[in-house]
């Protein structure tokens, strides 16, 4: 079977996407994306490992809360769970094929529907984990990291790991289970953990120490199950504040920092940093990625946006290229991905409806990551942007600077440099300086 096509073509009419250069007019090829391209240290292939998510591109209709799903999508015909399920994986690799994504992304229940027994599930979910090792194998696709979706089934309404009855929690171990086990079989690169449900609606009637002791738990579960199963990738946490709940306690880089180290997990996990998530955070996407990095802890990144008139997770895709250089600059500076990875994590809207659109979308997105690349690398590289920001520190260099640094000064000791200075000459923070620089940079 031919692995572009599976037992049928989905994409008719469209070829593999090649690299056609600034100035070719199709929108069907890349601009900025040469894979083999050499950025600094490494290719842009190697800069960049983008992945599909399954979720968005091949399971969903476009429903939204206000109406049911727009789009056809050939692939979800069978009324046989199974056989809808291989089809689904049939266009899925053959739009990876076709897109040279060498990575995806799945929750277990993006592969195959939960069934009504856990038995039955776990029988589903190995039939078409057995299916995609042969995708895997004929097409060199790998798996970047596998989820469960803990938030959707109705059961987890008051949460997954920090849901207040114990019987739920054992269902979520269920479904954790499984779910780390097909992506130990896919030889899953990473195991992400997002806890869409895992906080409160209100607090009035949450024991909120008690749930996450209960959810660090349930990961420090998965860390040693999985573990001792063979599984030598990283656990990923995914940060976001808010939606569906109120409140998530995952809520941005920080706050999941301070809870792997309040519950000793910093060895096995790190952050998976979504741009969309951040600005719900009323972060900027590379506030996030520095929190993440300067911890050692930037695993990898869910790429997308938002929109600037509304305050909710739009999941668009990666288009803004000032962003994303931003953004790639610290992805950079702090030596790449743990890891990781950029997935996709973002929808068509409601209103693109034809299955090209899904090409334009991720071509988009991957041209805009190619340029964002490109930009960061030559500002490191040929501007004077590190020394001007090295520079800005330069006083803390000086003996003193060092001494204060260092901690063999107290508070007296600056009073007495402040003293002798007197007022210390303004220095400019030229931001608008460095707004400049990265335009100057975007080509
Ligand atoms: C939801 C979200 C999830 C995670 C995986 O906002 O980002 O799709 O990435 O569960
Ligand atoms: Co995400």
């Amino acid at each position: 079977m031919d692995v572009l096509t599976g037992e049928r073509e989905y994409f008719k009419g469209i070829d593999k996407i090649k690299y056609e250069g600034p100035e070719s007019d199709n929108p069907l090829a890349f601009k900025y994306y040469n894979p083999e391209k050499r950025v600094g240290d490494k290719t842009m292939q190697e800069h960049l490992h983008f992945a599909v998510a399954y979720w968005h591109s091949f399971s969903s209709r476009l429903a939204d809360p206000f109406g049911p799903g727009t789009r056809e999508l050939p692939w979800l015909q069978s009324k046989d769970p199974i056989q809808r399920a291989r089809d689904k994986m049939d266009a899925a690799f053959e739009f990876m094929t076709k897109m040279g994504l060498k990575y995806f992304c799945f929750h277990d229940v993006d592969l195959v529907d939960e069934a009504e027994t856990i038995a039955e599930s776990e029988r589903r979910l190995q039939s078409i984990v057995d299916y995609a090792k042969e995708k895997k194998k004929e097409s060199g696709i790998e798996l970047l990291w596998g989820t469960a979706n803990l938030f959707s089934h109705p059961r987890y309404m008051n949460g997954a790991g920090t849901n207040p009855v114990f019987e739920v929690v054992a269902h979520a171990g269920a479904q954790l289970k499984r779910a780390i086990d097909a992506t130990i079989e896919l030889d899953g690169h990473n195991y992400v953990f997002w806890g869409g449900r895992e906080g409160y609606m209100t607090l009035l009637n949450t024991q909120m120490k008690k749930e996450k002791d209960h959810y660090a738990q349930l990961l420090t579960m998965a860390r040693d199950y999985a573990r001792k199963n063979g599984f030598k990738g990283n656990f990923f946490v995914e940060p976001k504040p808010m939606e569906p709940m109120k409140q998530l306690y995952d809520t941005d880089a920080a706050t999941v920092l301070q809870f792997l180290r309040e519950y000793d997990l910093m060895d096995d996990f790190k952050l998976n940093i979504e741009a969309n998530h951040a600005t719900l955070a009323l972060h900027s996407f590379e506030h996030e990625l520095q929190v993440a990095a300067d911890a050692g802890m930037l695993g990898s990144i869910d790429a997308n946006r938002g929109d600037e008139q509304n305050g909710w997770d739009t999941d668009q895709f990666p288009t803004k290229l000032n962003d994303v250089t931003r953004a790639m600059l610290v992805i950079l500076e702090a030596g790449g991905l743990q890891g990781g990875g950029i997935n996709f994590d973002a929808k068509l809207t409601r209103n693109s409806t034809d299955l090209e659109d899904m090409f334009h979308a991720h071509i988009g997105a991957m041209d805009t990551f190619a340029r964002g690349l490109m930009a960061a690398d030559d500002i490191l590289r040929n501007s004077s942007y590190s020394k001007l920001r090295k520079e800005r520190y330069a006083t803390f260099e000086n003996e003193e600077g060092k001494r204060f640094v260092n901690g063999s000064m107290s508070l007296e000791d600056l009073r007495r440099i402040a003293v002798k200075n007197g007022e210390p000459q303004q220095v400019s923070g030229r931001q608008e300086f460095f707004e400049n620089l990265l335009n100057t940079h975007i080509r």
